[in-house]
């Protein structure tokens, strides 16, 4: 088996050394973070595994600091000897216990170190400390891989940071946000790095290739969750006697229910998303809390967000008068057996599937309704999850902002996939035990898990539009 690439992740403090290591062994717990400086005390180390093996050591390492005085002083300790040497010199002298420990910690594990990552916080101007900085990593005579970080943010000296690296021979530099990172910049680091380790390229490839499979296996198994849940909402369905309607109080709580029970399935969903991107519970939440605490109407079930919907699902002007009818009833966003014989004048019937006619008509007959909800819903549920799905793969795992994805119907450029999502949905109807319960297993029912699969699909597709790669 290949020894494992030990890296030293170097630079000054507070430049996101171990975010970057968060994010690039995508485990949010590692090290301590924190925007006051000197966080990072000791060197820490952590593997990145493929197949359980380890395939590359990182060790995150205490902040250099007083880069100007220990330049100096190596200067000063062997005037004829070798950069490297004079290194090894102040590592064997007493100041490497005193005044530069901290500074000794970090070149200590350099010189063991196949490599550095040198990480940069490039909001902040070229000052003669980085310069410094630079010179005494170059002493190691190692490999050095600058990462400009930090460069999501408004303020940049990207252009200023390269120039001075190619004046100290530093010629391939990473752009990266731990907190954001840009697609393929971990591809990219794991490329300029086989350009300095040479001999290392092909264990480097293979990281690449390991990493672009865990990226897959990753969106598939996140696409195959948010299919399921809406196959599931699909196919949620509840009766409701004729009694319970004429009673206000007893059919509003029966609505609340329904809605309750939808709100615990997206949250679960929510949670288990998490877990397939290696984030904390509670790290993410799509904006369902209304719904729970009775605002429901205020906002994904608003007559305005379900005519906006239903405007992108090209049913037009009918479609919205029928759910401007709807939320006149209090019933926005849910159907009732009599709300999907009005969506029948405008083909919302046609759309859910001719098999529910004659179950429908019998319960008609018995003058039992059924609770089920309006196409727009899914699609504003679709599009929240896709939304919720393009946010989680930019994520880095240093990023501690909660990821909010608001209860919005599906934009513009949701719509040709999404809508055919949608439609694609209606054969769930039929089948109220497709709906998944928090806790317990789907239903292993063939047809559903083709419908999961197709379901599946289309999201991926939907998740590859530029538009919703934007952050939420
Ligand atoms: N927006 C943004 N914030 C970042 C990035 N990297 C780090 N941070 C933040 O910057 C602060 C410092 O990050 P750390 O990872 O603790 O920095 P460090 O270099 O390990 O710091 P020391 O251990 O003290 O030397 C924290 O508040 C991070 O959340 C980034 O790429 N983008
Ligand atoms: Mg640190």
């Amino acid at each position: 088996m290949a020894i494992p690439i030990d890296i030293a992740v170097v630079g000054h403090t507070n430049v996101g050394k171990t975010s970057l290591l968060r994010t690039l062994v995508r485990q949010r717990d590692f090290g301590v973070v924190s925007d006051r400086p000197g966080t990072t005390r000791h060197v820490e180390s952590i593997e990145l595994k493929i197949d359980g093996a380890s395939a590359v050591r990182y060790h995150d390492t205490p902040g250099l600091e007083d880069s100007a005085a220990l330049l100096q002083y190596l200067k000063m300790l062997a005037p004829e000897a070798t950069p490297v040497e004079r290194v090894r010199a102040f590592l064997r002298g007493p100041e490497a216990q005193a005044a530069f420990e901290q500074e000794a910690k970090v070149l200590r594990k350099l010189l063991e170190c196949d490599a550095a990552i040198y990480v940069i916080d490039c909001r902040e101007a070229v000052l003669p400390k980085y310069r410094y900085e630079i010179e005494i990593l170059s002493a190691c005579a190692k490999p050095v891989m600058p990462v400009l970080n930090f460069s999501q943010g408004a303020v940049s000296h990207a252009q200023a940071w390269r120039d001075t690296l190619t004046a100290y021979h530093l010629h391939t530099c990473v752009q990266f946000d731990a907190v954001a990172p840009f697609m393929g910049a971990e591809r990219q680091l794991y490329e300029d790095l086989g350009v300095l380790l040479r001999e290392r390229r092909p264990q480097l490839q293979d990281i690449m290739e390991h990493l672009d499979w865990q990226g897959l296996e990753r969106r598939r198994a996140a696409s195959q969750l948010v299919a399921s849940l809406l196959v599931s909402a699909a196919a949620m369905r509840r009766a409701i006697s004729p009694a319970d309607l004429a009673e206000p109080a007893r059919k509003a709580a029966l609505l609340r229910h329904f809605k309750k029970d939808l709100a615990a399935q997206v949250a679960a969903c929510v949670q288990d998303l998490l877990a397939v991107y290696g984030f904390r519970a509670g790290d993410a939440e799509v904006d369902l809390a209304p719904w729970a605490d009775g605002r429901w109407e205020a906002d994904l079930f608003s007559a305005q967000t379900l005519k906006d919907a239903s405007q992108k699902l090209g049913t037009g002007a009918a479609v919205g008068a029928a759910v401007g009818l709807m939320a006149d009833v209090a019933l926005a966003g849910l159907s009732l057996g009599a709300a999907t014989a009005l969506g029948a004048a405008v083909g919302g019937l046609a759309s859910q599937g001719w098999s529910q006619v004659p179950r429908k008509i019998a319960n008609r007959v018995r003058g039992i309704e059924e609770l089920t909800l309006e196409n727009e819903v899914l699609l504003a549920l679709a599009g929240s999850m896709v939304r919720l799905l393009a946010a989680l793969e930019q994520r880095g795992h240093a990023a501690w902002a909660k990821v909010q994805v608001a209860s919005a119907p599906a934009e513009e450029g949701d719509n040709a996939s999404l809508h055919g999502l949608v439609a694609s949905l209606a054969a769930a109807r039929s089948y109220s035990q497709w709906e998944m319960v928090p806790g317990s297993q789907a239903s292993a029912d063939a047809r559903r898990t083709a419908l999961v699969e197709r379901t599946a699909q289309r999201l991926r597709t939907a998740a590859e539009q530029p538009k919703l790669l934007q952050e939420t």
